[in-house]
């Protein structure tokens, strides 16, 4: 079972999909006996990150911890999976710099706003089109789509199963397991 480290680095909108895919991506590489561990809002923002907000420079600092996290959990040996909106670049770049080139792979999880809006389990957009939730992502902040991902997941487009077998099958192609 020998791999190199790295991390996924997923990213999209709320409601893309990066939860569900990040999840799935994990059973499967837990299945073949691989060393991973799942960064999400659930272990880092109710965590180490609970003292950040939404701000514009609070998720710069969210990302920036996320991003420092990452590198050590690869140092230690282990194929990571981050599920953050991330909407900056510069941000994600400040990620991908901390780690070795083929340390990063940005995984763009690329779903319409308005199918995005439609899934809307936790009626987030909902709320923040009625002004309730300020600075949402899509809505009332900005999201900067990846210039040049590793991987796109059309999540509009494409099944859950064929998806995870692209992240798998891309992991494969470059020998990382
Ligand atoms: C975006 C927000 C906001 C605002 C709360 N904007 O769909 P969810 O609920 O489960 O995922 C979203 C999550 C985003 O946190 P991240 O740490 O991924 O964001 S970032 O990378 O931009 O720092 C959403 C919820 O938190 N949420 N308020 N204003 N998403």
């Amino acid at each position: 079972n020998c791999h190199k480290s790295a991390v996924l680095w997923f990213t999209g909108l709320s409601s893309a999909g990066k939860s569900t895919l990040a999840n799935a991506v994990e059973k499967r590489l837990y299945e073949q006996g691989l060393r991973t561990y799942l960064l999400d809002g659930d272990n880092i923002r109710h965590g180490i990150n609970q003292d950040l907000g939404f701000s514009p420079g609070d998720r710069k600092e969210n990302i920036r911890r996320i991003g420092e996290l990452s590198k050590l959990f690869v140092d230690a040996g282990m194929i990571v999976i981050t599920a953050f909106i991330s909407p900056f670049r510069q941000d994600r770049n400040l990620a991908r710099s901390v780690l070795e080139e083929k340390e990063f792979i940005e995984v763009y999880i690329k779903c319409s706003l308005d199918e995005c809006e439609k899934r809307d389990p936790k009626g987030l957009y909902k709320k923040a089109k009625a002004g309730e939730i300020p600075e949402f992502t899509g809505i009332s902040a900005p999201y900067e789509e990846p210039e040049s991902p590793e991987i796109i997941i059309e999540t509009d487009k494409q099944s859950i199963t064929e998806s995870v077998e692209q992240v798998l099958h891309y992991l494969v192609e470059k020998g990382y397991i």
